[in-house]
């Protein structure tokens, strides 16, 4: 009897586990240097999740880029925000999403503006 529980249990933490949606596509990527800036961000994801955060630093000067918010809908896999004019820099984008498993997935891309 023990022994069935503890399967039972592995398979409940596993399933778990591995429930949560994944990202599966980002523009601007992580660690490229763009000559020209990608006109949106891109997000796409492997089921669909609530993008609940997102942030764009210019980091050389750590100023704070704005964004369009209006980001914030329902559940989809794919999103896609205007990305606003950026100088020469160095920037970091950040993101949070909610997964529909109710647990918080989250990346940054860091890349450069020639
Ligand atoms: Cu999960």
């Amino acid at each position: 009897m023990k022994q069935i529980i503890i399967i039972f249990l592995l398979i409940f933490i596993n399933s778990a586990a591995f429930a949560h949606s994944q990202l599966t596509e980002i523009l601007p990527k992580d660690n490229v240097t763009y000559n020209e800036v990608p006109p949106q961000i891109e997000m796409k994801f492997k089921s669909e999740v609530k993008l609940v955060k997102i942030d764009l630093i210019r980091v050389d000067i750590k100023e704070k880029i704005k964004l369009d918010s209006s980001f914030v809908k329902n559940n989809s896999n794919n999103y896609s925000i205007p990305m606003p004019k950026l100088d020469a820099g160095i920037y970091r984008f950040e993101w949070r999403a909610l997964s529909t498993d109710g647990h918080i997935i989250k990346g940054k891309s860091d890349f450069e503006v020639k």
